[in-house]
């Protein structure tokens, strides 16, 4: 048992009133055939559960962290990976994401910061074959330090763009070391504040430069995992270079990287870009690039990221109808980059908010198989563009038209009398299942 987290979550089934249940994530339970595990492939983060202070704004950190002693000390943050896989023991969640600087100290120096990486990455190391935990992927902090004030990759300064090149070659290295399954770059200060001092075509040049390199490095030692992008659209810059799906495709076709990274997509950055998760995550499906998701949410009162645990049913079941219609997985999985809120302070708020999550996706997975299962809302598709399969349909989709040829067809056709969109009758299918 778990010293800082004594409740071990386990399924308990719908019925059950504890707390520290689940009712519904039962990861050995076959739901449209493969575990619920396989499907769900749930990471924990290391920033938001395990050095996510809730200090905002307005107000210092409240967040009860008894193991924690507040200093930078490399002990300190080897105690801390000893917690968190505590907690990961008693929330059953089988992976984690982390970056560099969120496992181990900045310190005054390069060197000396990746010395104290690889202390702490040795106790990771330890802990992951003590539990068989795995990583699903790392990343590094190429934003919170104030060398990075005017971005890393699209600096104005080549300086710093050396500085992170480095730090992101031993987060790399590091990935790999660990076993991991991917390795993230989300852009946190990659785009600008104002476009008087900004010159935007060289600094997406440079981005796609850094990117090119770090394709480079990842054959040079040997890591097979995926690379994704993180689309954002702002926040903490104005605008961020990769701002939603479409603009990441754009981004990486336009610079010959599409066939190295896919998407790594998040609610709550979806919500920001003004587009629905399952609109980003059919972009990226269609392009063969839905690499991986954090799961979160925003609230509507509340125009920034506030990465929320997610827990609405809706968001859930359009998740795993988008997941399942492309057979699933393959290196990602569901990583809740999510913090509990400023006033859920205790140790066991982390068990409640992962808990939580994960029950609020297993039943999104139950949903949406149910769904897929019963046929009607892929038929209603399937039939409401029918006249594309055969006849005229078909033959626009073939190319054997032109606007000469669709002339004389329209003015033959006499009337046209449309079908209903059944929106309405469509939701509610879903509300049968939910
Ligand atoms: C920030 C965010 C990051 C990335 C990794 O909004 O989502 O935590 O997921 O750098
Ligand atoms: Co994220």
């Amino acid at each position: 048992m778990s010293k800082w987290f004594p409740n071990t979550v386990r399924f308990e089934g719908p019925s059950s009133r504890n707390p520290f249940a689940f009712k519904h994530y039962d990861a050995d339970a076959v739901v449209a055939g493969k575990a619920m595990r396989d499907h769900l492939r749930f990471a924990a983060c290391y920033w938001h559960t395990m050095r996510g202070s809730g200090a905002d704004p307005f107000g210092a950190g409240t967040m009860r962290t008894p193991w924690d002693d507040g200093s930078d000390s490399v002990e300190n943050a080897q105690q801390r990976v000893g917690v968190f896989f505590e907690f990961l023991g008693a929330c059953g969640i089988e992976k984690f994401c982390f970056h560099d600087r969120d496992l181990s100290p900045e310190c005054a120096t390069l060197a000396e910061s990746e010395a104290a990486l690889d202390r702490v990455v040795t106790t990771v190391r330890a802990e992951m074959e003590r539990t068989g935990a795995k990583l699903l992927w790392g990343t590094a902090n190429l934003f919170s330090h104030p060398r990075y004030a005017h971005g890393a990759a699209t600096s104005c300064d080549p300086r710093v763009f050396a500085h992170a090149a480095a730090q992101v070659r031993r987060a790399m290295e590091v990935t790999h070391e660990l076993g991991g399954e991917g390795y993230v770059f989300w852009g946190g200060r990659e785009g600008y504040q104002t476009l008087l001092n900004t010159d935007m075509r060289r600094e997406r040049e440079h981005l796609a430069r850094f990117l090119h390199m770090a394709v480079g490095h990842k054959r040079a030692i040997g890591f097979t995992g995926q690379l994704y992008i993180e689309p954002k659209p702002c926040e903490p810059t104005k605008h961020q270079y990769d701002s939603d799906a479409e603009s990441c495709l754009n981004f990486l076709r336009e610079f010959d990287l599409l066939g190295d990274l896919k998407l790594n997509l998040e609610a709550n950055h979806a919500t920001l870009a003004g587009h629905e998760l399952m609109h980003e995550l059919i972009v990226a499906r269609d392009a063969g690039a839905l690499g991986s998701i954090d799961a979160n949410r925003g609230d509507t009162l509340l125009g920034w990221d506030t990465d929320q645990f997610p827990t609405d049913l809706y968001l859930t079941t359009q998740v795993m109808l988008v997941l399942l219609s492309m057979g699933g997985f393959t290196t990602g999985g569901l990583n809740f980059d999510a913090k509990r809120r400023r006033e859920s302070f205790d140790a066991e708020d982390l068990i409640h908010a992962h808990a939580g999550a994960m029950d609020a996706f297993a039943r999104g997975l139950k949903i949406a198989a149910a769904i897929i299962d019963d046929g009607r809302l892929a038929d209603f598709v399937r039939t409401r563009y029918r006249g594309w399969d055969e006849g005229l349909g078909g033959a626009i989709e073939r190319g054997e038209h032109s606007f000469t040829s669709l002339d004389a067809i329209a003015k033959s056709q006499g009337a046209i009398e449309l079908e209903s969109g059944r929106q309405e009758r469509l939701e509610n299918l879903l509300n049968e299942y939910i």
